[in-house]
């Protein structure tokens, strides 16, 4: 699938600092420590609707880490798929009365400009779950061949206990992780199953819905097992990062995760697993199921700069679940405003100091909220002090660029 434009990153003074993330797996915050490499996986869009304010929310907060590992002196490999086939999109065409993939191409390339107008750099591969299914196959296949998987009916079962670390990911109780599996598209009460947990891998052909030919029949890939093949196909096993919002971290990066380690024999499937905070609307987790969403292509097209969206998300910290609200939107076009009006003069305050600032709380667990402080306390001084260095408005402009990713 392609991918959308890499916007240029202006060159900064200097190395910003290692990175530290929190982990799920291990609930602390720990040094990452890609080689020169970083190799990150994080999980796309089902696209049956347009882009809203949690997805933004999502894919500003990994886009970060990619620009902070950027400026470390880090390649970055990043790597994003799209679930283009899935039951949420197949119910979408039954109701809407169109076909799935005329909405999957037509909501896909929407998230593309989304994300090009919110100056998210983009995966270096941008995979579809469709033109990966040969690839599940034969991963399955592996896993089949290894005795990790089981058939009900004509579907198979992966064994998630097979894997000795499975739960060492989100490490929650017995009791969570069925109510999770269950509220997440899991099937623990299926007749059949060997372990209520065990998830599925390969869904053999239903009526009116569409299938492919592969060894293991004519069906269609489980929704874990995709990332995990993914992730294994273009990064390779024990990835830096594997990401998205905190609703995925129980049972999908948990699911994918001991997959890839029985596919591979190695463990960890990756050495943080890092997870974003759910933004809610109207009182619930704004959802495509639910239908309590604000779109960034709505914004867009009321004329809202998408600089005050990724400045607006930019004022929480990414790992903190919040309410999206119209004031919070203000809030950060007048901050974009501020900011543009200081780095349209002339000369200002010396900028080192923030530069220094940003790269540090930027480099502990991403601290947005202090970055934004940071500049707001150069930009104040510029707009009522001011200040003789004419190289501190260029600096300050190219380092919110560069790693904040907010083009003044
Ligand atoms: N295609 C799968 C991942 S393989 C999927 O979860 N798609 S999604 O479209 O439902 O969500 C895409 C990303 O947005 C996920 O990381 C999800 O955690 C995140 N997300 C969804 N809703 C919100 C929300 N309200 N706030 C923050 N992030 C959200
Ligand atoms: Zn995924």
């Amino acid at each position: 699938m392609d991918s959308w434009v890499a916007p240029p990153i202006p060159d900064l003074p200097g190395t910003g600092l290692p990175l530290r993330l929190f982990d799920t797996a291990t609930g602390q915050v720990r040094p990452t420590a890609p080689g020169p490499t970083a190799r990150m996986y994080v999980c796309g869009i089902t696209p049956y609707d347009a882009t809203h304010i949690g997805h933004a929310n999502t894919y500003v907060s990994f886009d970060l880490i990619n620009r902070v590992w950027a400026d470390a002196g880090h390649e970055v490999h990043y790597v994003q798929n799209v679930t283009d086939i899935d039951d949420p999109l197949l119910e979408r065409a039954v109701a809407t009365g169109q076909d799935w993939r005329a909405i999957a191409d037509r909501e896909t390339a929407l998230f593309r400009e989304d994300m090009a107008a919110l100056n998210v750099l983009p995966p270096r591969e941008y995979i579809g779950a469709v033109e990966s299914i040969p690839s599940v196959a034969g991963y399955v296949d592996e896993l089949r061949e290894r005795g990790d998987v089981y058939s009900v009916d004509e579907d198979l079962y992966f064994r998630v206990r097979n894997d000795p670390h499975f739960g060492s990911v989100a490490n929650l109780d017995i009791e969570t992780m069925l109510r999770l599996f269950s509220e997440r598209g899991g099937d623990p009460d299926r007749p059949g199953k060997e372990d209520p947990l065990d998830c599925l891998v390969w869904q053999s052909a239903r009526p009116d819905e569409p299938a492919w030919d592969t060894p293991l029949g004519h069906g269609r890939p489980g929704w874990h097992i995709e990332c995990a093949a993914i992730a294994l196909d273009f990064l390779g096993m024990t990835i830096d990062v594997q990401g998205g919002g905190s609703d995925l971290a129980f049972p999908h990066h948990e699911m994918g995760a001991s997959e890839a380690q029985r596919i591979t024999e190695e463990y960890p499937f990756a050495r943080h697993y890092v997870h974003s905070g759910m933004v809610a609307w109207q009182g619930h987790k704004m959802s495509k199921s639910r239908g309590n969403l604000v779109f960034v292509s709505a914004l867009r097209h009321e004329g809202v700069d998408p600089m005050a969206i990724r400045l607006a998300l930019l004022a929480h910290h990414y790992r903190s679940d919040w309410a999206w609200t119209p004031h919070g939107l203000e809030g950060a076009a007048e901050r974009l405003a501020r900011w543009r009006a200081a780095v349209a003069l002339p000369t200002g305050p010396s900028a080192q100091a923030t530069l220094a600032r940003v790269r540090e709380v930027l480099a502990d667990d991403l601290r947005t909220p202090s970055a934004l402080d940071a500049i707001d306390a150069w930009a104040h001084a510029a707009l009522t002090a001011g200040g003789d260095d004419p190289e501190a408005p260029g600096l300050i402009s190219h380092m919110t660029d560069a790693l904040l990713g907010v083009r003044l």
